[in-house]
């Protein structure tokens, strides 16, 4: 039997900071599953696929990741695929109160665990809404996201402005 774990967000686009939460749960688990979670209320700067696509990209070589988006509860996810564990990145004590609350209804909801990974420190400042935002006004952000996600970014930019 396969151990499974899912690294689910939003990935609007994914970010150094994701990946290492991803390298280090791809090396823990037989497969790891990238959930681009749904959120029809929020309007992304790329569309689901494209986060798909840069996200199969960016860890395909790890050799043990499945890329996939879900409209629903993340416990649904989990369910339908076995998945009985959570992996989430804490970056500071920001995220603690949000995390522990989803955590904690997570496992109410439906037993799942979630297991959290202090982030790296070089990432620990690292998100995609400030990644977005440095690189709109022409910050440079090429040691944040892969080369892929750089040129997608520039592009979608340009094409916005
Ligand atoms: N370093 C380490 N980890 C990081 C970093 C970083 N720099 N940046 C992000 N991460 C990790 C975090 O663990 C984060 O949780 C995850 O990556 C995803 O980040 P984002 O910003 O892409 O995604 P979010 O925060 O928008 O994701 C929230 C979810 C989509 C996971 C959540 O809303 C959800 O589960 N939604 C599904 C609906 C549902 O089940 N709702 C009930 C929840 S109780």
């Amino acid at each position: 039997e396969l151990r499974r774990a899912v690294c689910p967000g939003s990935f609007d686009p994914i970010t150094n900071g994701h990946l290492d939460i991803i390298a280090r749960a791809s090396k823990l688990y037989d497969v790891v599953h990238v959930a681009v979670m749904i959120n029809k209320s929020k309007q992304g700067l790329f569309t689901v696929e494209e986060r798909i696509e840069l996200i199969r990209r960016a860890t395909a070589e790890y050799g043990n990741v499945e890329v996939e988006s879900f409209h629903g509860l993340l416990v649904d996810f989990c369910k339908q695929r076995d998945i009985p564990a959570i992996v989430k990145g804490l970056r500071a004590v920001s995220d603690f109160d949000y995390e522990l609350q989803m955590a904690q209804m997570n496992n109410g909801l439906s037993g799942v665990e979630t297991l959290f990974v202090p982030t790296n420190p070089t990432y620990s400042f690292l998100s995609s809404s400030l990644v977005k935002e440095v690189a709109a006004w022409g910050g440079d952000v090429a040691h944040l996201v892969p080369p892929f996600v750089l040129e997608a970014l520039t592009e979608r930019l340009r094409n916005k402005h």
